[in-house]
């Protein structure tokens, strides 16, 4: 706490990770990255968009069913009795760090779209070098499935494998699929300065997702019921 900030910017060589859980996440996702990837051309990407879409949104349910006080929101007691009956054994400083690092606005509670990046990252982050390819992390195949796309996606933007989408990755992503249009260079900087939260010219995972759950719309999800409720 109460850290000094330092030099913003420049995040050249020696950068270093804020937290144990970042740098677990980018190795892990550096791991990943030595497999390859699927994915051909950023457009083959957003053609899996709406299906990751219809995925995520399933997830609705087991947010709802880990919110046990039903107030929209779960909190570290909530996530905890969650990762248990999930059998994901996280020691208390990674599920303090998952829990901050996906509370974005810090109100200490997962809303919806913090919980499916939350998910997310913890799917990467119980990756097991010794049991590749096992069927299932987390008891949640489809789910899974689909975080597996996200990563795969990931993987492909970052063309050196550092665990992170620098801006030159992005444009280069977004370039090479389209055939030479003034514009797609110009795309690819918007795309990218809207991932890049901390503004530190490098997008890691964690902001690809939140970027992502904006890009296919589960993020304006809070107030929708879709029961339809007419509280006027
Ligand atoms: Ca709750
Ligand atoms: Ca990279
Ligand atoms: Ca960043």
């Amino acid at each position: 706490m109460g850290g000094v900030q330092g030099k913003e910017g420049s995040p050249k060589k020696g950068w270093v990770p804020e937290t144990k859980l970042e740098s677990k996440m980018v190795e892990a996702m550096q791991r990943r990255a030595s497999e390859g990837s699927t994915m051909k051309s950023f457009n083959s990407i957003i053609l899996k968009f709406p299906k990751i879409d219809e995925s995520l949104r399933k997830c609705k349910v087991i947010f709802e069913q880990f919110d046990a006080d039903k107030n929209g929101a779960i909190d570290k007691e909530e996530l905890k009795h969650c990762f248990e009956k999930l059998k994901i054994s996280f020691t208390e400083e990674e599920i303090n760090d998952l829990f901050e690092a996906c509370d974005i606005n810090d109100d200490m509670g997962m809303k919806f779209n913090e919980f499916v990046v939350l998910l997310c990252l913890v799917y990467l982050l119980k990756e097991d070098p010794t049991a590749l390819h096992a069927k299932s992390r987390m008891g949640m195949p489809t789910l899974e499935a689909t975080f597996e796309t996200l990563v795969d996606a990931f993987v492909f933007l970052d063309k050196n494998k550092d665990g992170h989408v620098s801006k030159n990755e992005m444009i280069q992503a977004i370039t090479e699929t389209t055939t030479g249009e003034r514009s797609s260079g110009r795309i690819a900087v918007k795309r990218f300065e809207e991932m890049d939260w901390d503004k530190n010219g490098m997008v890691n995972f964690k902001e690809f997702l939140f970027a992502f759950t904006r890009w296919v719309g589960i993020d304006d999800a809070e107030d929708d019921d879709e029961e339809g409720e007419a509280t006027v």
